[in-house]
């Protein structure tokens, strides 16, 4: 946009008579609130929108798509925000969402707190009501006070009340969501602010590219030192990557760190494919075996959270779940405050993972690293070795109808070959197992529950990794998990996305043959319509649909699906007494930790 001088709204003839007298009066180019906030979004690089329409969305979006942007719209606002999340997940810029205002922004903010939970990058944009109505409760049109309603569950939450102040509230929430520790962050914008007017050229000037919107942290080359000397007395190191490292892609300088040192390695479910599942130096199917028996372990982007126990008691080798393992650990980590939150930390690295791997690859280069000793990367090898052995069994074991394993085995021999697909994954068992079945052999290809074990992020994510990357995508979901996304199999459809959806349909939540106690004509409350077709649901909307009921046919249709392109739905029929409560963690129940005391 530049300053023009306009014409006033001025008939020729009048023109024509007049241009003796008078000179054309100089007005200058206004613009308003809507070309702003597009034009600082764009300024930063934004391509693509995820959204859901309504008033004052629906105009943003309209003029977002005239202006060259990549609106995708959507059926619940929940997903928009997933596919937004996992878009700043994988191109560590910021992923965009918009959602009108109350109920819109709060069926987006569940999906904006998980973003931020899992420190994933992005900004949800929520028109809003008039502030003087608002702040005096005076009942607008989907009134709430959205501001202050999202600040415990974002990074950071701004309002922007002038159009002169659009180019600056964008870079702030740029900034906020990509520096440091990533996160979700919500920007409210007032439907007033959209129709304010200014000068164009003075709204020009007004718009800030964001310079460096995630500095580097470089780590103290003290504490380079401190975590070399804690690595080199370790007798039993073990590396674990966190989807934090899959995030930094600092792929090559993370597998020349493991490589050099030698020290075996675990990968959390986003890490795996960081370096291959099937790297000499893996230790994922010796898992328990590693993190009982090292006496050292160096977390790389990965937090002591309840996925790891807290980093204490048994799964540590101590006696009870209070007891603190007796291991040294070291940590990188961008966010120093996350250093001794669950565990002391003897060698905290703060900083970001690219430049302290770096940093810890030119120390090593100087003072050299023995790779640690044959008895204990030979026995982790041995464990893991027997591990996939004993696992090798129970996925050739043939079950009619098929079991989770039967199933899995059939797409892990389909996918081995395509390292190319994104997988999507969520479910209890179908989660739980498939994490272990499904080898991955490259980075951020795997896309999940992730930190909340949240369900419904499933088409929310599938869509955003194939917009992001135009690559395959296959979604594995639990019957349970797809029903929170489902609807989105028209938005895959409409948008012609190269989604290929596959539900593990054991006729309800974690399994189907619960039965009512009462003996009463409602069904249990874990259990679904059984036989149900979800291949018809992605007919409907023009999509490939299909149901299996052997290994044979998963296989062909999942191939087929994949390499189509098109939009698929394969409706995979598992024994419904299939399936264990919760999956892998039952022991969370209180139930069951009640029965154990
Ligand atoms: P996982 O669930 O795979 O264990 P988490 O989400 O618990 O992973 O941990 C990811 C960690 O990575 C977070 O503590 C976050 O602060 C950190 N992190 C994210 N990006 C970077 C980065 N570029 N450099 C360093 N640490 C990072
Ligand atoms: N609601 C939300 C938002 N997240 C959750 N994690 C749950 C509820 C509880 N929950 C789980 O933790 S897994 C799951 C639910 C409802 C579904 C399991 O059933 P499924 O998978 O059919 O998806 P399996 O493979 O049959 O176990």
């Amino acid at each position: 946009m530049s300053s023009v001088l306009k014409k006033t709204e001025t008939d020729e003839t009048t023109l024509l008579a007049a241009q003796d007298q008078e000179p054309m009066e100089a007005v200058a180019e206004q613009t308003d609130g809507f070309h702003v906030l597009l034009d600082a979004l764009k300024a930063n690089d934004v391509e693509t929108i995820y959204g859901l329409v309504g008033i004052p969305i629906t105009d943003l979006a309209r003029l977002a798509q005239a202006e060259g942007f990549r609106f995708i719209g959507f059926r619940h606002e929940a997903n928009a925000v997933n596919a937004a999340a996992i878009a700043g997940y994988l191109t560590k810029k910021p992923g965009i969402a918009m959602t009108v205002s109350a109920p819109g922004f709060l069926n987006g903010l569940v999906a904006l707190a998980n973003a931020t939970v899992n420190c994933f990058p992005m900004i949800m944009i929520s028109g809003s009501s008039e502030r003087e109505i608002v702040d005096l409760a005076q009942g607008d049109y989907e009134e709430l006070d959205q501001l202050n309603a999202a600040k415990p569950y974002v990074k950071a939450s701004y309002r922007i009340n002038h159009i002169e102040d659009i180019g600056i509230g964008v870079a702030r929430a740029i900034r906020a969501a990509v520096s440091g520790r990533p996160g979700g962050v919500y920007l409210d914008v007032p439907a007033k602010l959209l129709g304010q007017a200014m000068e164009a050229a003075a709204a020009q000037r007004s718009i800030v590219k964001v310079v460096d919107p995630s500095p580097a942290q470089i780590p103290a080359p003290d504490a380079i030192a401190r975590a070399l000397d804690v690595l080199k007395k370790a007798k039993r190191p073990v590396i674990m990557l966190g989807k934090g490292a899959a995030y930094a892609q600092a792929d090559a300088d993370i597998r020349a760190f493991v490589e050099r040192t030698g020290i075996p390695y675990l990968a959390m479910s986003m890490a795996k494919g960081l370096l291959p599942d099937n790297h000499p130096q893996a230790a994922i199917a010796a898992r328990s075996y590693a993190l009982k028996e090292a006496d050292c372990v160096m977390l790389i982007g990965a937090r002591l959270n309840w996925l790891l126990s807290h980093g204490k008691g048994p799964t540590w080798g101590g006696k009870d779940h209070k007891d603190w393992a007796q291991k040294t650990f070291v940590q990188i980590d961008i966010s120093a405050q996350e250093m001794d939150s669950n565990v002391p930390i003897d060698a905290p690295l703060a900083g970001d993972i690219g430049s302290t791997v770096s940093a810890l690859l030119a120390a090593i280069d100087q003072t050299g690293f023995d790779k640690p000793d044959a008895a204990w990367t030979g026995a982790i090898a041995e464990k893991r070795d027997a591990n996939i052995a004993k696992m090798a069994k129970t996925l050739s074991a043939k079950s009619a109808p098929m079991n989770f394993m039967t199933a899995l085995s059939a797409m892990r021999d389909v996918l081995k070959d395509k390292p190319e697909v994104y997988l999507v994954n969520e479910g209890a068992n179908t989660l739980d197992l498939a994490r272990s079945v499904i080898d991955m052999s490259v980075p951020r290809k795997r896309l999940d529950s992730g930190t909340w074990g949240v369900m419904g992020i499933g088409m929310g994510y599938a869509i955003g990794a194939a917009v992001t990357s135009g690559q395959p995508v296959v979604a594995l979901e639990g019957d349970s998990a797809f029903g929170f996304s489902g609807m989105e199999v028209e938005t895959i459809c409409r948008y012609n996305l190269p989604v290929t959806v596959v539900i593990f349909n054991n006729n309800g939540v974690y399994k189907g043959c619960d039965v009512n106690p009462t003996g009463g004509a409602d069904p249990a409350p874990t259990v679904f319509v059984k036989g149900a077709r979800y291949d018809m649901l992605m007919q409907a909307f023009g999509g490939e649909g299909s149901t299996v009921n052997t290994p044979e046919e998963l296989s062909a249709a999942l191939a087929q699906g994949i390499s189509s392109g098109r939009p698929t739905l394969i409706n995979v029929v598992i024994d419904e007494k299939a399936g264990t409560e919760s999956g892998r963690i039952t022991h969370l129940n209180p139930q069951s930790a009640a029965k154990k005391k």
